[in-house]
């Protein structure tokens, strides 16, 4: 892949090998990092190849079945072949103990998304260790989902345009991508995507340990979540192996520290690419931002390597830019401080303060009255999230609106009417709180209220000196246009779905978003900022 002796869309900024001090941090690094949790025992690491091992073989036993059904001779059944691919964090190297693996199957052309969810699933089901099958046929990225031995694996389908899918089949050639379905063309993205950033990598190695690293750091961080416009796996994938590029013959604990300061001064909207964006054979958009305004508007743009090239981090607003941009600012300053040997790599890991951080926040609070439901409504009303934070940012005095990267599940036992509409306000009271399911179990009007709340930390103008009185804050526009906007989706049902904004102050933010012993007591509590 390097025509120019170099990998990446420019030469390296350094070739150098890294110093003595540079080796000592990279040692202590990962030593953190073990002490922290993020590796795999060698047991599950063990297991995890045992599992995908059996994968292969059903999904061979299950091309070979539907061949048969084709009425293909046994031995034309045998050739057909069926072949899987992994993604994600597995692929990557960079999974911890109890993460998933995301798997693509490959099969030929006669091998149907039908036959996938009806005889693959049904296979599943009737294979020993299988356990916890539920297909989504419907989703934008169709997916079963299973267990095999206890681990968790996503299960995507692409059926390509071949009579037979040999073991040795590669899925970077372009030309695969031809007269396939989209959702085929969708599933095969992620797989392709990560073979690429590998390859285009110096040292895997190296780019597997600075991205443990970093990951790490942004979950810690609260900025790891594609969905409410911080950046996703895949996004902090390809800037660490941007960085890795940058500097071929680095370590990690040099990768680690040259990217939070190249990050922290990277001039956005100017693209991180890991290779030049490459026309193909589909009649598909390949993001271009002189071509179309919406690809101009992306403020961080993040773009995949493999064709067709797209945005990874369309999500990002003005806020969680600043967001991420202030962390890359603290994250470099620690940094420094651990390789001058003032601080420890621990510190780089300190949980967020996003709790602590802001006076005001608003709770967007989902409720329903079924789990099912709760999962399809939330998720509706999280994937919505940012919309809100982009039209605060558009209020005076409001100079940033800060999304948590999670929601907050709670289940209700509420007695009647009253209580239930309260808890769809937010209002969990203590004795509602403490109530068990029993506590309600056969009682005329009593129900089970579940409940996802968000919070958005509110950053406000401090005061102009000279004026008289609090400054005034109006989200009553911003609020109100986001609950019409939720109610938009084609399932919402006014009856049976719950969607509530409201704000508060910090001082009565409900006890479970802070762990035991982290919030302050009442009077101790000091104004926050
Ligand atoms: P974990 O170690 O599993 O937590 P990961 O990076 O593997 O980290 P996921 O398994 O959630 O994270 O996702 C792997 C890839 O699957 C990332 C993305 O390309 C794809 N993906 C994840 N969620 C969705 C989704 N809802 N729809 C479509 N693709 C998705
Ligand atoms: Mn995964
Ligand atoms: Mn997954």
């Amino acid at each position: 892949a390097a025509t120019n002796g170099y990998l990446g869309v420019t030469p390296p900024i350094s070739v150098n090998e890294s110093t003595e001090r540079e080796k000592e941090v990279t040692v202590s690094l990962m030593e953190e990092l073990h002490r922290q949790g993020v590796f795999e025992s060698e047991e599950e690491a063990r297991t995890r190849e045992i599992v995908l091992g059996r994968l292969a073989a059903i999904v061979k036993k299950f091309v070979r079945k539907v061949s048969l059904a084709h009425g293909l001779s046994e031995a034309a059944a045998d050739a057909a072949g069926g072949k899987i691919f992994t993604f994600g964090s597995y692929r990557l190297g960079v999974h911890g103990p109890g993460s998933d693996i995301d798997t693509l199957c490959v099969v030929p052309k006669h091998v149907s998304r039908e036959d996938f969810f009806d005889v693959f699933e049904q296979i599943l089901k009737e294979t020993d260790g299988v356990t916890e099958v539920s297909g989504v046929p419907e989703a934008y990225v169709p997916i079963i989902k299973i267990k095999i031995q206890g681990i968790p694996i996503d299960l995507l389908m692409a059926r390509l345009a071949l009579s037979s899918i040999p073991d040795d089949l590669s899925l970077q050639d372009d030309n695969l991508l031809r007269n396939l379905d989209e959702r085929c063309i969708r599933s095969l993205n992620g797989s392709r995507v990560v073979d690429e950033i590998l390859r285009l990598v110096p040292n895997v190695e190296v780019f597997r340990d600075s991205l443990r690293c970093i990951k790490l750091w942004a979950q810690r961080r609260a900025i790891y979540s594609n969905v409410n416009g911080f950046l996703g796996g895949v996004a902090w994938a390809m800037l660490v192996a941007r960085i890795c590029q940058l500097y071929p013959n680095a370590i990690a604990g040099a990768i680690v520290s040259r990217f939070f300061i190249i990050m922290y001064q990277w001039t956005w909207p100017q693209p991180v690419l890991l290779k030049q964006i490459e026309d193909g054979p589909l009649a598909v958009r390949v993001w271009n931002p002189k071509l179309y305004p919406a690809d101009r508007s992306h403020r961080m743009p993040i773009i995949t390597p493999a064709y067709p090239s797209m945005c990874a981090t369309h999500n990002v607003t003005a806020s969680t830019q600043m967001i991420m941009t202030e962390e890359f600012k603290k994250g470099s300053e620690i940094v420094d401080r651990v390789i001058v040997g003032t601080a420890e790599w621990s510190e780089l890991f300190t949980k967020h303060d996003f709790f602590h951080k802001y006076r005001y926040y608003l709770q967007v609070i989902a409720s329903t009255g079924s789990p099912d439901l709760q999962i399809k409504w939330s998720g509706t009303v999280e994937s919505r999230i940012r919309q809100l934070v982009m039209k605060l940012e558009y209020v005076d005095s409001l100079i940033l609106a800060h999304p948590f990267i999670k929601g907050f599940e709670q289940v209700s036992y509420c007695l009647n009417g009253d209580e239930v509409r309260a808890v769809a306000q937010g209002d969990i009271s203590e004795a509602i709180a403490k109530r068990k399911k029993e506590d309600i179990e056969g009682k005329e009007g009593a129900s089970t209220v579940y409940s996802t709340t968000f919070f958005i930390g509110l950053a406000i103008e401090p005061k102009q000196p000279g004026t008289v009185g609090p400054r005034k804050l109006d989200i009553s526009y911003p609020t109100t246009e986001f609950t019409k906007l939720v109610k938009m989706w084609e399932k919402y049902d006014e009856a049976t779905m719950g969607i509530v904004v409201r704000h508060i102050r910090s001082s009565t933010l409900p006890d479970y978003v802070f762990d035991e012993g982290e919030r302050q007591p009442r009077s101790a509590q000091k104004r926050p900022k």
